[in-house]
């Protein structure tokens, strides 16, 4: 495996630098203060796979985005960070995979870096969330997802992406996630979202949540089915009744007034969306989140 990595600040074997780089990237962690890396993994994936491919593809479009954000007025080559390429993981099981995952967080970490993740399916969240939070006790987790993610287990499997919060909070010691406009679920994980409070209906009410806990370290987990299946129809879930870009672009401005320490992007499946569009805007919800982790 390819590895363009010059430093001696961390373990380079955990990362594989094969393949495109996200646009303006780096590719050694002197002076950054974001550290991007890819997992391909899709090994629990329930209905159709493919997010394997999908920091590839993000990567791979984000040359046609503007380095420059409007909305936040600025500029990724103002932002020094490390493209670090894709985590090595085995294919197959995920408890391997999310015990990687966390590992090579913990480098990030280490490197004096805001973590962002690209997936890969939903279950290697837990592990950027146990590193993350393990530095942080006190992390506040927000969700964007269509689904609720709260089984205890599925199909045989802890680590399912359809666990993926279940696990998530079981590494977040302060129990503070807020799950933003979920629309699918069971009975009972409906009846959880609501009886925990945990649901944020909308971006107001999830403003209004994070309020009194302004300076608190957050984690972002986006889950790109999130968005409307017509704008973002390269997922393996999709689910009608989504949301599209004025929503996200206004919990950007909620989430500038808070202090986010890392975050991760999941759930793109490119192949099933031959327009590419998804991997675009996947590209610039990526762009958004380097943007707000570089920024304050
Ligand atoms: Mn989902």
């Amino acid at each position: 495996m390819a590895n363009l990595f010059d430093s001696t600040l961390f373990d380079t074997s955990l990362f594989d630098t094969d393949g495109a780089i996200y646009m303006g990237a780096q590719r050694a962690p002197e002076h950054c203060r974001v550290g991007l890396f890819g997992v391909p993994y899709d090994g629990t994936t329930s209905f159709r796979p493919g997010t394997r491919f999908g920091p590839a593809a993000i990567r791979d479009v984000s040359s046609g985005l503007e380095t420059y954000c409007p909305q936040l007025d600025r500029d990724l080559e103002d932002l020094p960070f490390i493209d670090l390429g894709a985590v090595e993981i085995p294919f197959g099981a995920p408890e391997p995979v999310i015990a990687r995952v966390q590992q090579a967080t913990q480098a990030v970490l280490e490197l004096g870096l805001r973590p962002l993740m690209l997936g890969g399916e939903h279950s290697i969240s837990s592990g950027a969330v146990a590193a993350v939070a393990k530095q942080h006790p006190d992390l506040v987790l927000v969700q964007l997802d269509a689904h609720a993610d709260l089984r205890h287990e599925w199909l045989g499997s802890l680590h399912s992406h359809a666990c993926a919060m279940r696990r998530c909070l079981e590494m977040l010691p302060s129990g503070d996630l807020f799950q933003l406009a979920i629309r699918s679920g069971t009975k009972e994980e409906f009846k959880e979202l609501h009886s925990s409070g945990r649901l944020m209906p909308t971006v107001d009410a999830l403003r209004k949540a994070l309020a009194p806990l302004k300076g608190r370290p957050v984690y972002v987990t986006v889950d790109l089915d999130w968005f409307d299946p017509a704008v973002l129809p390269g997922t393996g879930t999709p689910e009608p009744g989504g949301y599209f870009w004025p929503d996200f672009a206004d919990l950007v401005s909620l989430l500038q007034e808070h202090r986010l320490v890392g975050g991760d992007v999941v759930e793109l499946s490119p192949q099933l969306d031959g327009s590419g569009i998804s991997a675009v805007l996947a590209a610039k919800v990526t762009r958004s989140l380097l943007l707000l982790l570089g920024g304050g």
